[in-house]
């Protein structure tokens, strides 16, 4: 059976690792968890993109080769994922012999096929961006700050020929409105190839440029590393084998909407003219600002993942890039931010409800969890409340619509929490005659964080087993019949101690 299959972009080994990268490295694990969740067999990919000049650039300027510097940031790319229980079932680098062979294959067959030629080419270069760029994109006069140095140079290269595809991928983006989202990202790709779309050049002499995959019908030549890099969501996966069409096509392709055109025009013209099926879905979210600029390596305005998840934890930083980062528009990171959201969020509302709640099922019940007694103030509400938000979550998680998902589960944690406050089981407990007010009020509030502790589990991976062993059940899974989570525990139920999930106090650090 097909897999869902999902990807992250390949980060670039030119430096370590910052929020960018671990935001969409943590978006993709986070369904990737859904979707296990529900029952699919996933297969979840992220890696590295090794080659190209800033690559080399980066390795000279500290005196190593660059397959040593490459080394050197996939250690450090492969620790950030350890610490943020990041759960991916492959780790592709660009450099490795099993992505080299069938880039070599791709251009092979695209040149027998007439698909690629030779040319004299003259052009603005720009090294920050890895490709040339055309006059029409300055302004006032000038190359925009994205794209650093800009300089002309005219060189024989090897030619895709990418333009004759542009009608067909009009048409089909045009008619498959959901394969690139969200929709304003469309209509920024229709928009750009509303002008003529020329040929892309694919290779780069290796005078210029050494660390590249060899042009198989051109030893002089390396290949340009977004003809080689796009292929990794094929070469990993086997394009050639037949356990190909297990994976193929991809699910989803989840990157930042600064790529959207390589992913968009360049991806879809290869794998056309490949042969081959296009991804079902690509996702384009928006960037985290910080300081009121992008977050990003070469302005060096970077916030380090590691130091928020020494502060903090693992699950902090996972609930706070899919709470505040956003798929449509940008997010101001600050710590002030960072901090509110975990105290108020995680520590008191989520880690209050579990505690409140499985600490007085200790003391007025011995943990035994109690059938439903008799009805009183909020019961219904609470209980539409959470078959609204299961509803609500199920639609909303393969959209990637994190941010309203976890408002809603906030909103379902303040409604429990109200509902302790209105009940009173305090008061219930010292009134035999209120018993059965009592067991319904525990019953309640213990099927809510069952509810929530599934409902939270992609999200929270260090949070969620230690909800579910203060319930004792042995995790949490969507019935498959109903992709129900509701009414699970049965009573009589034999639950936990209570300990605190989040230290409310000052951060570790
Ligand atoms: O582009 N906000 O690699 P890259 C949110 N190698 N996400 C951000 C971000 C920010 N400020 N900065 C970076 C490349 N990201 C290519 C990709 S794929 C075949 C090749 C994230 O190291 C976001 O996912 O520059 C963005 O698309 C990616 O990091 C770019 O990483």
């Amino acid at each position: 059976m097909k897999k869902y299959y999902i990807t992250t972009p390949i980060y670039y080994v030119n430096d370590r690792p910052h929020l960018g990268h671990a935001s969409t490295t943590i978006w993709a694990d986070v369904q990737a968890r859904f979707q296990r969740m529900t029952g699919r067999e996933v297969f979840f990919l992220t890696g590295l993109d090794e080659h190209g000049t800033k690559v080399q650039q980066t390795a000279k300027k500290r005196g190593v080769e660059p397959q040593a510097h490459a080394d050197e940031m996939a250690a450090s790319f492969r620790n950030l994922w350890k610490q943020l229980h990041i759960s991916n079932d492959d780790f592709v680098r660009t450099s490795e012999p099993r992505h080299k062979k069938v880039v070599q294959k791709v251009l092979q067959e695209l040149h027998d096929r007439g698909e690629i030629y030779l040319a004299e080419h003259e052009g603005w270069y720009s090294a920050r961006a890895e490709q040339f760029v055309t006059e029409k994109e300055m302004v006032n006069g000038k190359f925009p700050e994205i794209y650093g140095d800009v300089v002309k140079i005219s060189e024989k290269n090897y030619f895709f020929k990418m333009g004759q595809y542009q009608s067909w991928l009009v048409e089909y983006l045009k008619g498959n409105p959901g394969f690139l989202q969200p929709d304003s990202r469309r209509n920024e790709i229709l928009g750009f190839l509303s002008q003529p779309l020329g040929d892309l050049c694919i290779s780069r002499p290796k005078s210029r440029l050494s660390w590249g995959i060899e042009m198989p019908f051109d030893k002089d030549y390396v290949t340009y590393v977004w003809f080689d890099a796009l292929i990794n969501y094929i070469s990993v996966p086997g394009y050639g084998e037949a356990r190909f069409k297990e994976f193929w096509p991809a699910d989803v392709h989840l990157i930042g909407k600064e790529i959207i055109t390589p992913h968009a025009i360049y991806w879809p013209a290869m794998l056309k003219a490949i042969g081959i099926d296009l991804p079902r879905q690509m996702f384009a979210h928006g960037w985290w600002l910080f300081g009121n600029a992008k977050m990003s390596k070469t302005l060096g305005n970077v916030k380090d993942p590691i130091e928020l998840i020494q502060s903090y934890d693992a699950d902090a930083v996972r609930y706070f890039v899919c709470r505040e980062l956003q798929l449509a528009g940008d997010s101001n990171y600050t710590d002030e931010l960072f901090k509110q959201r975990y105290d108020s969020e995680l520590a008191n509302d989520l880690g209050n409800l579990v505690n409140r709640s499985i600490s007085m099922l200790q003391r007025y019940r011995s943990g035994k969890l109690p059938a439903v007694g008799s009805q009183g103030t909020g019961d219904d509400e609470l209980q539409k409340q959470a078959a609204e938000t299961v509803e609500f979550y199920l639609e909303n998680m393969p959209l990637f619509q994190y941010g309203r998902v976890l408002e809603r589960t906030g909103r379902l944690v303040q409604r429990a929490n109200q509902y302790v406050e209105e009940n009173a089981p305090w008061k219930l407990a010292k009134d035999a005659g209120l018993a059965g007010r009592l067991d319904t009020v525990l019953n309640r509030l213990v099927e809510v964080v069952y509810t929530l502790g599934t409902l939270l589990s992609p999200f929270l991976p260090e949070t969620s087993p230690k909800i579910a062993a203060q319930l004792q059940v042995p995790g949490f899974i969507f019935s498959k019949k109903d992709l129900s989570c509701l009414k699970s525990l049965k009573p009589q139920h034999q639950t936990g101690q209570p300990t605190p999930l989040f230290p409310r106090s000052e951060p570790k650090k």
